[in-house]
């Protein structure tokens, strides 16, 4: 027997308390550890940066967005729908954007600088204080009425409507060439004949006089020059601000008001300008460069382009002589010039033969004072306060500080950015932006090489073209040197108390300026913009690009914001502006910038038949802001290549400059990758709205298609936009007809 009576069927407990123990530990580990890994590797792929930088472009980019649209449905609502729900356009302004906003900031920035006293700065840029004084200084203008106008107007001839003495005092010995020689001089109103010196287009080396047709228009540019459908109000308010200017200047003049005879002599200066109007060549015509350039000697003009008022022959000679002479520089028939507008010309005399000097001298005095009225009293300014309404929709002035700011900054745009640059700007963009341009002018050469439509002849003339393209970036080093400053300042003095005679005196002194040039060697390298300017261009004369201080900021540009953004801000804008060279008119000059052919025939029809495609879904765009009108898709080709072309090289450049230096750390908040937020940067840039008044306006005459379209038109010809964002073949941002000339 044994004693041993375990039973055997007694089973020992599966895990003792220790192992139990064991086990959770070991799992407990297994956990952390597997936790530790996955936190580890999402956060190498969800890495976020919280930079300030990175933080307010991601909250700008969501505030203005709206997340609800489908992108795939409309892109342009889903980027900006929390913009234009959040924004009103204010009653000052016709229009409000991203770009209006900054605009305005940049007013705030020009004020600040323009109110501060500095010691011992350079004269110029207290010269150009003293002209925003003069300009801010209101109670003055008001107490001076219209008699800086009146006291003006014997200058030029006077304006018989608005003078008892005209036919027998000024009228005898009047000429049409004294007349429009002074006002371009003098004034800057350029009429019936415009008259310019300007680089040579077959020698941009040179420069060349030249003549062209008056380009401002008054209410014709507006319509088909026609006075019907939504355009009849405007010309009705156009006339009425002729009547109530004229009626005012004789009143505060002391002299009788007879309405009846008003009205009469101002609905003929009315039908003269739109008989301008009507002479005019039409875009096609003159966006053809061949065909504007018509070379000729000073003297044929006179024997081939008759001009007469009252059979008194327009003499081109004595005409040009009046305009040289002031910068003593001699003329003489067999001077080499540009007529740029033949058939304008031809077109003027049948015209000019309707009138009456006294018509004719009507009509320049109405285009003088009515251009002068801003800078008077508030009884002046408000003749044209309903016109104005009807062709921009504005209700309120803006204020003063504000428009002298605009103004000092165009008047004086060198002296204004050095006072902007000092303020504003860090110098620490160039570099970053100079490796852009070079990054996206390679993705145009490598995809130059792929294009099947062009033969390998034009191949290698746009190649060399576009490696010749030089840059401009910032401001000009010139206007950091106080002597060259003050020279380019030294014959203008302002008074304080005159903002009359300071304008008059800045205007004459500028076209001065380019007058002088007409012996001169272009100066390739000279800026051909101020710094203080939230824009960018292209010169074809010049082939050089140009991207001001002004532009460098955000959403643009910044140090310290993504690179995704970069590149769909200015990324995109260096890719517009490089295109600007193969666009339309671009392409008709070579790498020197002179007007010289270098396509073959072949190519050249394959980029007009490419063209024709983006001319055509551009005008099938219809636009609800300007009553459903269809855009002008010939008039803002250029303009839609250039965007383009643009956004795509942009787009390359940047997957570029990801597979170099790798992918960037997300946005907070936003749960978009990179390549989607480069075209979320690139729409936003166009968040905005305009009045009626200024969409049926600029319809007519902007060569940039409104902000909405430039998105809509260029990503539904982009397929790369369709693929990021996930969009299928049937959406609306998916064209059927995909446009691609570059
Ligand atoms: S090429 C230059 C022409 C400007 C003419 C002004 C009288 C231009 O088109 N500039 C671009 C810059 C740009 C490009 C901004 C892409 C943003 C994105 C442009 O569109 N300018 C607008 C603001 C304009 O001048 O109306
Ligand atoms: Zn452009």
């Amino acid at each position: 027997m044994t004693d041993n009576n375990t039973p055997k069927s007694a089973k020992k407990p599966r895990w003792t308390s220790l192992e139990v123990a064991l086990i959770a530990v070991v799992s407990l580990l297994f956990i952390i550890v597997v936790a530790l890994v996955i936190l580890f590797a999402t956060q190498q792929t969800v890495e976020i940066c919280t930079t300030a930088d990175c933080t307010r472009s991601a909250a700008r980019l969501i505030e203005n967005m709206d997340a609800a649209v489908d992108p795939c449905d409309n892109f342009y609502q889903y980027a900006c729908g929390g913009w234009l729900k959040k924004n009103i356009i204010p009653e000052t302004s016709s229009r409000y954007s991203t770009f209006g906003i900054l605009q305005d900031e940049l007013a705030v920035v020009l004020k600040g600088v323009l109110e501060k006293n500095v010691e011992d700065e350079a004269e110029a840029l207290s010269k150009a204080k003293t002209l925003y004084k003069s300009c801010t200084n209101d109670s003055l203008t008001e107490q001076k009425g219209g008699s800086p106008l009146f006291m003006t107007l014997p200058d030029v001839f006077e304006w018989p409507m608005a003078a008892d003495n005209w036919d027998s005092d000024y009228g005898k010995t009047w000429r049409v060439e004294d007349v429009i020689a002074k006002l371009n001089v003098k004034y800057q109103n350029i009429l019936l004949v415009s008259m310019y010196v300007d680089v040579d287009e077959r020698d941009s080396k040179s420069h060349i006089i030249h003549f062209e047709q008056q380009h401002s228009l008054g209410v014709w540019s507006k319509s088909d020059h026609a006075c019907n459908g939504s355009n009849e109000e405007a010309c009705r308010l156009y006339e009425l601000f002729a009547i109530d200017l004229v009626k005012l200047i004789r009143t505060d003049r002391g002299l009788s008001v007879n309405e009846t005879l008003i009205r009469e002599e101002v609905a003929r200066v009315m039908e003269l300008e739109r008989g301008i109007a009507e002479a005019n060549d039409s875009p096609s015509v003159s966006n053809d460069r061949e065909l504007r350039y018509n070379r000729m000697e000073l003297g044929d003009l006179n024997a081939n382009f008759t001009l007469e008022v009252e059979s008194r022959p327009f003499n081109w000679s004595y005409f040009t002589a009046q305009i040289m002479n002031t910068v003593n520089i001699t003329v003489t028939d067999t001077e080499e010039v540009i007529n740029l507008s033949p058939n304008y010309f031809k077109k003027l005399n049948p015209l000019l033969a309707k009138y009456s000097k006294r018509d004719v001298q009507n009509y320049l005095m109405w285009r003088f004072a009515s251009g002068m009225v801003d800078h008077l009293s508030k009884a002046y300014r408000d003749t044209a306060k309903a016109f104005k309404k009807a062709m921009h929709g504005a209700t309120a002035e803006e204020p003063v500080w504000r428009q002298c700011a605009v103004f000092v900054s165009s008047a004086m745009y060198n002296a204004v950015g050095r006072l902007y640059v000092q303020e504003a700007f860090s110098d620490n963009s160039k570099k970053m932006m100079e490796e852009m341009i070079k990054d996206i002018r390679d993705v145009f050469i490598s995809n130059l090489k792929e294009l099947t439509w062009m033969d390998a002849v034009t191949k290698k003339a746009a190649e060399e073209k576009v490696r010749a393209i030089r840059e401009q970036i910032g401001y000009s080093d010139n206007i950091m040197d106080d002597n060259y400053l003050n020279d380019e300042y030294k014959d203008l003095n302002y008074s304080v108390d005159e903002f009359f005679e300071n304008i008059v005196h800045t205007t004459a002194y500028n076209k001065k300026k380019i007058l002088q040039k007409l012996r001169v060697q272009v100066n390739k390298d000279e800026w051909v913009s101020g710094a203080a300017v939230i824009n960018a261009f292209y010169s074809w004369r010049k082939n050089i690009i140009i991207f001001p201080a002004g532009i460098l900021q955000p959403p643009f540009f910044s140090k310290g914001q993504a690179k995704s953004l970069n590149y769909g801000g200015i990324g995109m804008v260096i890719g517009h502006e490089v295109m600007h060279g193969f666009d339309n008119i671009g392409r008709k000059y070579d790498k020197d910038g002179d007007l010289k052919d270098w396509w073959t025939e072949d190519s050249a029809q394959r980029f007009l038949e490419l063209s024709a495609c983006i001319v055509e879904q551009y005008a099938n765009f219809s636009w609800d802001l300007a009553n459903g009108l269809n855009l002008k898709g010939n008039n803002t080709l250029g303009e839609n290549i250039a965007d383009n072309g643009g956004v795509r090289q942009a787009y390359q450049a940047y997957q570029n400059y990801v597979k170099k230096h790798g992918e960037e750390p997300r946005l907070p908040g936003l749960d978009l990758n990179h390549d989607q937020l480069f075209f979320l940067n690139f729409a936003q840039v166009w968040c905005g709205t305009r009045r009626r008044e200024d969409a049926l306006s600029s319809i007519q005459v902007d060569q940039h298609s409104p902000g909405k379209f430039r998105v809509l038109g260029s990503l539904q010809n982009f397929p790369e936009f369709a693929k990021v964002y996930g969009c299928n073949q049937s959406s609306y941002m998916v064209s059927d007809k995909v446009c691609r000339v570059w």
